[in-house]
């Protein structure tokens, strides 16, 4: 009897544990691919958060192209589907890995490093019109490559217009780009950051590697200050950073800002830092996601706050991810491929209508964070959904994937998953702010259904 209820007890305490965190679990932000080393930027008052992307099961850093993802609120994040990959360069092999983008006189540029066939790594840069791409080879050939370690740049605009493109794996690189953004000032030519002790910390011992500056720099400026941010160690890579009061040094240590001995680490990490709304966000990635590795690794983010010297405070990992800044709108048209968590989804990119959601695990469900429905709430909700099969639906939950039941749409067989069909569904009793579950029912391995768009009608 006493064992009995000391199980009890112990389920009990699992099934809150499962029940908290399963509703607070929003790292990692993405959840339907591997995603990572994180390039956050605010385009028009929206987050655009493009990376790279581990291919699943993967032993080596096995990456063919880059993801974009855009969000208004940091927690509900829309899949903008591959805005350039490998076939992007001519001259790519391999390795896309650690882009960054900047907007200059209404372009976008993509840095982004690349193995280059019979070369080893090098920089390339993409241009766009729109944030989403397409993007473009704005060259047709590599922009810098110094070394076999080019990897990682950075590109910043300073206030006076003069642009700068750090990068580079255990040694740190810069050039002062010139305002196409496509080239650089060939008399200052690529300078070579002196990696001091002072500079980038000391590490212990004699190691060959005198300082912990590894890879992975993301260079900004706050008020007067200059930061450089990048991933140091050894390995585990711990995130570190050193400031200065010009954008080329010199450089002083500060320390560290993510330690590095937590097992959803990755045995790589990589930042990106960005003021969103009034707020501070820290992005860097683990191996959380389920099958996750150093190899597979997911973007996540922090909410931090400066110190009121302009330090940095110690940023620990955590399940939960930033609160919302500010409440979803329902009554606009919205991708179903808009993502808080979700469970059995994947994301595919169609020429023709762009990214979607689809659902073959009964049970599945999207959740939509901290929607506002206001005071008098919806009357319908409108989608467009595909499926080849008879009897499947999406039923609308509240606040839990199990909550109150407010809809559900039926969805018809529109004879193709290539074939969308626009339908309408009644919803009752919503109204205030809720987390918006679309729980997929009567799916199966063979009978999926397709989700494009939604939208709520009062
Ligand atoms: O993702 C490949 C490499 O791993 C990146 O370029 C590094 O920053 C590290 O995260």
């Amino acid at each position: 009897m006493k064992n009995q209820s000391v199980l009890h007890l112990i389920l009990a305490f699992g099934m809150g544990m499962f029940l908290i965190s399963s509703a607070q679990a929003d790292n990692p932000v993405i959840q339907t691919r591997y995603t990572a080393d994180p390039a956050p930027v605010v385009i028009n008052g929206k987050v655009y958060l493009y990376t790279d992307h581990d291919e699943p099961h993967a032993t080596w850093f096995v990456m063919k192209d880059w993801r974009l993802y855009t969000s208004s609120d940091m927690v509900n994040w829309t899949d903008k589907g591959s805005p350039l990959s490998l076939k992007t360069f001519k001259w790519a092999q391999k390795d896309a890995w650690a882009p960054q983008v900047i907007e200059r006189h209404g372009k976008f540029y993509c840095y982004a490093p690349m193995t280059q066939k019979g070369v080893g790594m090098s920089i390339g840069v993409a241009v766009a019109d729109k944030p989403e791409g397409p993007f473009h080879d704005a060259l047709g050939h590599a922009l810098v490559h110094v070394s076999p370690l080019d990897i990682d740049p950075t590109v910043f605009i300073d206030k006076d217009g003069q642009a700068y493109l750090y990068w580079g794996n255990s040694q740190l690189y810069y050039v002062e780009l010139n305002k196409d953004m496509i080239s650089y000032n060939q008399h200052v030519g690529i300078v070579k950051v002196p990696l001091t002790a002072e500079g980038f910390g000391k590490r212990p011992g004699n190691n060959p590697r005198f300082t912990l500056y590894v890879e992975g720099p993301w260079f900004y400026r706050r008020g007067n200050l200059y930061y450089m941010v990048y991933a140091a160690g050894g390995i585990p890579e711990f995130i570190a950073y050193s400031t200065s009061p010009g954008p080329t040094g010199p450089w002083t240590y500060r320390g560290i800002i993510m330690p590095n001995h937590l097992p959803q680490l990755a045995f790589t990490n990589h930042p990106g830092v960005l003021d969103y709304k009034g707020h501070s966000y820290f992005f860097y990635h683990d191996q959380a996601l389920p099958g996750g590795s150093g190899f597979d690794r997911s973007v996540c983010i922090e909410e931090f706050k400066y110190n009121p010297d302009g330090s940095f405070p110690t940023i620990l990992p955590t399940k939960q991810g930033p609160a919302p800044v500010g409440h979803f709108n329902p009554y606009k048209t919205t991708p179903a491929a808009t993502i808080a968590w979700e469970t059995g989804i994947q994301t595919e990119t169609s020429p023709t209508v762009g990214v979607y959601a689809s659902c073959n695990q009964n049970g599945g469900y999207i959740k939509v964070e901290s929607v506002d429905f206001g005071l008098q709430g919806p009357k319908s909700i409108s989608a467009r959904v595909s499926s080849t099969s008879e009897g499947t639906s999406i039923e609308i939950h509240l606040d839990s994937v199990d909550g109150p039941l407010a809809g559900t749409i039926n969805v018809p067989n529109t004879g193709a998953l290539s074939q969308w069909s626009a339908v309408q569904s009644p919803v009752s009793g919503i109204k205030g702010i809720h987390d918006v579950y679309f729980v997929f029912k009567g799916v199966s391995d063979s009978q999926g259904i397709n989700f494009l768009s939604w939208k709520f009608s009062k």
